[in-house]
């Protein structure tokens, strides 16, 4: 079959055939399930921009709410070419890679100081990215020669976050935050950055957060070197760490 050509200036989603719009909804609504329900959930769709929508799937979730699944055609298109988005600016290296990059460039151990911090109890992100056994077929930090790994846990305050980081000369710390309603982690990250430049630390360090709503601009915007989200593993993070030991030269 030919490839089409697409207009990257005018894109729009794909179901059957190039810019056919179609496009799958699904959302819950606080109201009684029936056909009352599925016909607001169809003039819903149609304020979001969906043409010709239809209800696929509706389900009385109890006490006066029902879940909806509506497909529709999406009258709206995206400039591809109009969008540049902040990124992490380094090579991303083999964990092998990174050990080598260490032996021959850094030569003393790095050490690295992670926690999810202030009231977050969600653990399993920085674990993926410090613990041993990694994550997704990604070994963590832990388990890189060359690296001296130290991964506080959840509900860590910045205080003893930065106390340890002096205890232990870290290269690096590492900052989870998963829970994001009411921008909760925007003044816990901020005060990190404010303790490490009371302690006249923040040039000597490398400062990195990460999380599934955490995007590299926001954290550039708050004074980190750099913000990971979401399907980034050990080696992305350890990459950036051991580039920027060179070219800031942080020993
Ligand atoms: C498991 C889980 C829990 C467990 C946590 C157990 C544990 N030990 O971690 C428990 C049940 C305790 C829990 C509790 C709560 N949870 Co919860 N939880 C989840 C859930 C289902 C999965 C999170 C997870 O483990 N993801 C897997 C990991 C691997 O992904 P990740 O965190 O994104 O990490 C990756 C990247 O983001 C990145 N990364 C993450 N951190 C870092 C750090 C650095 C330095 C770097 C480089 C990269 C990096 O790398 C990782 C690998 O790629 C999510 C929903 C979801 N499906 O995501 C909700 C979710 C995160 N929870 C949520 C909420 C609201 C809560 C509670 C407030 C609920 C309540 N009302 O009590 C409490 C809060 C408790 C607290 N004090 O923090 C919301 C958060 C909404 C928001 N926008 O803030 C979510 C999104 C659910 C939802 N849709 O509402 N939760």
């Amino acid at each position: 079959m030919a490839q089409e050509k697409i207009d990257y200036t005018s894109v729009k989603p794909y179901g059957d055939t190039l810019n056919d719009g179609m496009t799958q909804v699904s959302f819950t609504l606080p109201i009684p399930h029936g056909e009352e329900a599925k016909e607001a959930a169809k003039r819903l769709a149609l304020q979001m921009g969906l043409e010709e929508p239809s209800v696929v799937h509706a389900m009385d979730l109890g006490i006066g709410y029902t879940y909806f699944i509506l497909y529709g055609k999406c009258r709206h298109t995206i400039d591809f070419t109009s969008i540049h988005v902040p990124k992490v600016e380094s090579d991303t290296l083999s964990k092998k890679e990174v050990e080598k990059f260490i032996e021959e460039n850094i030569g003393g151990q790095v050490v690295v100081v992670g926690a999810c911090t202030g009231t977050d109890a969600h653990t399993v992100g920085i674990d993926a990215i410090m613990n041993m056994k990694g994550f997704d077929g990604h070994y963590g930090l832990e388990r890189y020669k060359g690296m001296d790994a130290h991964n506080l846990g959840s509900q860590v305050s910045n205080e003893d976050l930065v106390a340890k980081a002096i205890e232990l000369k870290a290269h690096a710390i590492l900052v989870s935050q998963v829970v994001t309603q009411k921008d909760v982690h925007i003044p816990n990250l901020t005060h990190l950055v404010e303790l490490l430049e009371a302690e006249g630390m923040r040039d000597r360090i490398i400062l990195v957060c990460g999380g599934p709503r955490l995007s590299h601009e926001l954290a550039k915007e708050l004074g980190y070197d750099a913000g990971f989200g979401s399907g980034r593993y050990a080696e992305d993070v350890a990459s950036f760490i051991v580039q920027q030991m060179v070219t800031r030269k942080i020993k």
